[in-house]
């Protein structure tokens, strides 16, 4: 092998970060991996976001031989308050920390409940190629086999690993990496809950490693059009559950309180009950409400003008974003523009 290759390939693998071990900045936000329980058996009705962050790096020294870590609180909730607000200055957080060149990736500590929504959320307006991965646990810190030490130890080593640059906002649990677009919360209480249905996960950590096997094909981080830089507040969108024998209800509340959009998670492939919930949604559009078809299947496609005439309607389909998901993308789309034709790429982008 030349010279000349072995210096080139050892600058390219410098330029990927500096010599020694990787600069990790761990934002905590509260969740049961910071909860406390009132025994060592207690895994449910405990009290989660209770521990503070430089409690929870003390508790896994071996943190020290795999990263230089730091710690920050930005905020201490149960996931299930997770607002606008929060996410906010979360985003502008891991913004101002990545343009850091002593920052070579974040880990973000954080409720179950929701960091399927948070994660997508960053993965549309982190700015940076840089590793940002989300980790919680299903057990509080005080709990016999408590997964949240070992779910940090592995969020560390995937953050500060050249493996995970590029890859998009990850979510690692229970030695599985999931991606942010596509992850979801599968069963409300068990450590291997985060899945991603039929699409599948990135891969695994194992033995101290991250190991590869996929990547999202769709745009996400670096490549994204979103910022929310300047952004103080986001539109307010919605979601309207479908069910038999669904009314109007919701849907007219939601339009009156001043939804700017509204995701309606339609039995089956998106379909919408009529008479009661299609003419309430062509109401809704006509008062310039964007309307975004998803499905609370969890799984597949929905197909333009399928179960309805989305091109007669002027409505959105989700592609296989679900419910809560798309919310997350209509929010963010209507920082940009109202147009429909523009908003249906974005789904069918990102
Ligand atoms: N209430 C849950 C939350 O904060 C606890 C957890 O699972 O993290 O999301």
């Amino acid at each position: 092998m030349s010279v000349l290759f072995v210096l080139l390939f050892s600058f390219a693998v410098a330029e990927a970060r500096g010599p020694g071990l990787p600069n990790v900045m761990v934002l905590a936000t509260g969740g049961t991996i910071a909860g406390t329980g009132s025994s060592s058996t207690t895994v449910v009705g405990y009290t989660a976001a209770t521990v503070g962050i430089e409690t929870l790096l003390n508790a896994v020294p071996e943190l020290k031989t795999v990263a230089n870590v730091k710690g920050e609180q930005v905020f201490q909730i149960a996931s299930e308050n997770m607002n606008n607000d929060y996410w906010l200055k979360l985003a502008k957080r891991v913004n101002a920390l990545l343009a850091q060149d002593d920052v070579d990736g974040i880990v973000i500590t954080h409720g179950t409940d929701t960091i399927e929504e948070t994660s997508y959320f960053l993965d549309l307006v982190v700015k940076s190629k840089k590793p940002v991965v989300i980790v919680g646990a299903m057990r509080p810190s005080t709990a016999i086999s408590a997964d949240g030490p070992i779910n940090l130890y592995n969020a560390v080593i995937l953050a500060g690993s050249d493996e995970a640059i590029g890859k998009g906002v990850l979510v690692a649990l229970n030695d599985q990496i999931n991606a942010a677009r596509d992850v979801t919360k599968n069963n409300t209480s068990t450590a291997d809950t985060f899945r991603t249905p039929e699409l599948g996960f990135l891969g695994y950590m194992q033995g101290n490693k991250p190991y590869f096997y996929r990547q999202s094909t769709r745009r996400h981080t670096a490549d994204s059009e979103f910022d929310v830089s300047n952004l103080d507040a986001l539109p307010q969108v919605d979601i309207v559950y479908g069910y038999a024998n669904m009314n109007r209800v919701a849907i007219d509340a939601f339009v009156a309180a001043g939804a700017k959009g509204i995701v309606h998670a339609g039995v089956g492939d998106g379909s919408l009950a009529r008479p009661a919930v299609e003419p309430a949604l062509d109401e809704a559009r006509k008062k310039g409400v964007v309307i975004v078809r998803s499905s609370r299947v969890g799984n597949g496609i929905v197909a333009r003008n399928g179960e309805a005439k989305d091109d007669e309607h002027d409505f959105v389909v989700s592609d296989t974003l679900n419910p809560q998901k798309a919310r997350i993308l209509l929010m963010l789309a209507l920082t940009k523009t109202t147009d429909t034709k523009e908003i249906q790429r974005m789904f069918y982008t990102y």
